[in-house]
């Protein structure tokens, strides 16, 4: 009876907990913001989006200190300086990006000074099997995370990374070498090789998913200061008038939010890096990664879009 009356009450409690609010998915957004435009529209996406509770921006990949500026410009615009910047470790890079200017004098908030990978350390160790670190740039952050923590796989809820290129893209039937892998080689090669609970969103998928004109005006119109930000930073970075945005790290985005929702295909496969940025398919030399393949370009577009307009962040009521 006492069994009953105890089984009973914890149906009771979880069904409370069911009804009421869902609790907020803790995670971490690494990115090389700054350079694609995808990475600003990422940023966007995980600020509005009301499910998450960004425990921090990492910012990794060349010229890191102009791109924490950019991350805590939008955060300052959008009334979310509450999320901490993290920069990551400064690295080669020969082009200067457009984007920086946006974000070149801008002094209202700065970065924190601890390191990248200490931040995502320090983070997954304070809340263990809690935390979903979505990478959407070249892995330096997450490599040297590993590297301090060697049991960060053990400590982190999922990694899901925009990355890789497993059988080909929209515009050709074999894979190629993915600027995200192929730009640091060797982090991502650790990354890979790591036992990370490990999801990538390669350039199979999300190079079938572009910005029409008609959403991009859609979300220009809405007129908020996140779209605003967005529009400002999607004209410095046109280098043709005929260029329109793939989705790349967005799509990573919304597979966080969300699993197995966005694609038709999920594999589970065996992968490694080889030392020249592929992202190769071995059972001997791999280790197993959830692969995210055929998107559903309209559904994840208007989930998408209704989350950046779906809150007018920064706006005065
Ligand atoms: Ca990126």
């Amino acid at each position: 009876m006492k069994l009953l009356t105890r089984t009973f009450l914890g149906m009771l409690l979880c069904l409370g907990q069911l009804s009421g609010q869902e609790a907020r998915m803790k995670l971490i957004l690494d990115t090389d913001i700054g350079d694609d435009i995808d990475d600003a529209w990422a940023l966007a996406f995980v600020i509005a989006h009301k499910n998450f509770e960004p425990l921090g921006i990492t910012v990794a990949h060349g010229n890191t200190p102009a791109r924490a500026k950019m991350a805590c410009k939008m955060l300052h615009l959008t009334g979310r300086s509450d999320i901490p910047v993290f920069v990551g470790r400064r690295t080669e890079q020969k082009d200067y990006s457009y984007q920086f200017t946006w974000a070149e004098d801008f002094a209202a908030t700065r970065p924190a000074s601890k390191s990248a990978a200490d931040f995502i350390v320090e983070a997954v160790r304070q809340n263990p099997g809690q935390i979903t670190l979505i990478a959407v740039g070249p892995l330096q952050n997450v490599a040297d995370a590993v590297r301090k923590e060697p049991q960060l796989g053990k400590l982190v809820k999922r990694v899901v990374l925009m990355g890789g290129c497993v059988y080909g893209t929209a515009d050709q039937a074999a894979p190629i070498a993915e600027y995200n892998v192929h730009s640091s080689t060797t982090d991502s090669q650790l990354v890979y090789g790591a036992s990370l609970p490990l999801t990538i969103v390669p350039l199979d998928s999300t190079t079938h998913v572009k910005l029409s004109d008609a959403e991009r005006e859609q979300l220009r119109k809405h007129s908020s200061p996140l779209t605003f930000a967005l529009e400002a930073l999607y004209r410095l970075w046109l280098e043709k008038p005929q260029s329109r945005m793939t989705l790349h790290d967005q799509l990573a985005v919304a597979e966080t939010a969300s699993p197995n929702t966005f694609f038709g295909k999920m594999e589970t496969v065996p992968i490694w890096v080889d030392d020249k940025g592929f992202t190769r398919v071995d059972s001997q030399k791999g280790k197993p990664v959830r692969v995210c393949l055929e998107p559903k370009r309209n559904a994840f577009m208007k989930y998408y879009i209704s989350e950046l307009v779906g809150q007018r962040l920064g706006m005065k009521p």
